[in-house]
């Protein structure tokens, strides 16, 4: 009788020993993989407003682990002081009981408000934030990239449209108002915010402070239909001086480096098979200045027609600098930009360019002469350099196309 209970106790201790061994391991396999050095990972925040939904995720995360334990103190507890003995008594079943009733109702409770508390402040000061920022940037969300424009109080920018990159000065407070003209979709740059949904004939606006320099990658988080999954962006932040140099270089239009694939050395003049994308694509400072831009198109919702909203492209100005083709699935080389003229809808399926430009639209002539033009679409002194971050080697994320 005695020696049995010890062996009882001693195998009760075992099971626990392997299952706390067990618990240690998972984690030790998990931890690696929720890394906080993926560029889309949450638990990396690089701005302000990203900080305070991280301290807000740790808030819940400790009173959840909190609530873990307790409970499962409690059930080892119950498990091993009310488990069947040898003598097989039975406990006494008990029938309600005032004071454990308020206990797990209190406690909850505290538990609720300690979380609601700092949510709700924070929902607050977000917007107060979005109502004192003072750097605007639009953002149109469309099928299935982005058209951002540069409002007037953004200095050296007002008034510039590019696409996909998303490049804004260090130190602003950064006000994105988001619009669509199509279907909803969601903003959503991990690292530097929560996501907010992009509604149609509704605007929605997200404060991001930009503290630091760096590259922040972004996704539609909504989806929107047929290339949702590739429909991504990004922040990119730089210092003052390189921004203001960008805006100068986008309003000064294509330099004399493009001059030798424009007719007559004209850089005012674009290619001649650049006649097929004018219905659709804007360069500045040249004689491709057509294409609808932004809302001022009549809404096309209804997907089966094929509206001037959907069809209009990207504003290819500065071109050569952006760091990706098709909204953020091949990283912008030459290569990669003749297979995109060859046959973009292979590449992403849907895309409204493929209505007009199919494999054998342009022959291979053609396409060098555009892969040459636009890859020449950059600043006369180069560039500047894109910020890298830790973990983020490529452009694109690794499970593209
Ligand atoms: C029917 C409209 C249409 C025509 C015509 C068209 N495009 Fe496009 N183009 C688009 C759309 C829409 C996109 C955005 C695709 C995406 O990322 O989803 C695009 C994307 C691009 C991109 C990538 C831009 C970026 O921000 O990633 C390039 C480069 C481009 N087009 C060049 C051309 C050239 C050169 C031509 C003419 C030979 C052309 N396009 C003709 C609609 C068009
Ligand atoms: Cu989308």
């Amino acid at each position: 009788m005695h020696r049995g209970s010890t062996g009882g106790r001693r195998r009760t201790l075992t099971r626990l020993v392997t299952l706390l061994a067990l618990i240690v391991l998972a984690g030790g396999f998990l931890l690696p993989v929720v890394g906080a050095q993926s560029p889309y990972s949450t638990i990396s925040p690089q701005s302000p407003q990203a900080e305070d939904i991280q301290w807000l995720y740790r808030l819940v995360f400790w009173l959840a682990l909190a609530v873990f334990v307790g409970v499962q103190i409690a059930i080892v507890y119950a498990v091993l002081r009310y488990r069947r003995r040898s003598n097989d008594e039975r406990p006494e079943p008990i029938h309600g009981n005032k004071n454990l009733e308020i206990i797990w109702t209190v406690i909850p409770a505290i538990i609720l408000l300690i979380i609601f508390i700092p949510t709700v402040r924070t929902i607050y000061a977000h917007a107060d934030q979005v109502e004192n920022g003072n750097f605007t940037v639009e953002v149109y969300a469309k099928q299935w990239w982005w058209e951002i424009h540069y409002a007037d109080d953004t200095g050296e920018a007002a008034g510039v449209v590019t696409a996909n990159d998303i490049v804004v000065p260090q130190g602003k407070d950064v006000v994105f108002k988001l619009y669509s003209n199509n279907v909803i979709h969601s903003f959503w740059v991990p690292q530097l915010s929560g996501k907010l949904d992009v509604m149609p004939g509704h605007e929605n606006k997200l404060p991001i402070t930009t503290e630091n320099v760096g590259m922040y990658f972004g996704q539609c988080a909504e989806y929107c239909g047929d290339s949702h999954a590739l429909m991504r962006f990004k922040v990119i932040v730089q210092p003052q001086e390189e921004f203001d140099a960008w805006a100068t270089a986008w309003k000064a239009g294509p330099s004399e480096a493009s001059a030798e694939f424009v007719a007559d050395g004209d850089i005012a003049k674009v290619p001649e098979a650049f006649g097929l994308c004018l219905a659709c694509h804007q360069v500045e400072g040249t004689n491709a200045a057509f294409a609808p831009e932004g809302l001022d198109e009549e809404a096309v919702t209804d997907t089966g027609d094929m509206g001037p909203a959907k069809f209009a492209g990207p504003n290819l100005s500065l071109m050569g600098c952006r760091t990706t083709i098709g909204a953020g699935i091949l990283p912008n080389t030459p290569e990669n930009m003749a297979k995109w003229l060859e046959d973009p809808g292979a590449i992403k399926p849907g895309v409204y360019m493929g209505e007009v430009i199919e494999k054998g639209t342009l022959n291979d002539e053609q396409i060098q002469q555009l892969v040459n033009y636009l890859e020449s679409l950059k600043p006369a002194e180069g560039c500047s350099e894109i910020p890298v971050q830790p973990g983020v080697e490529e452009q694109v994320m690794p499970s593209n196309p």
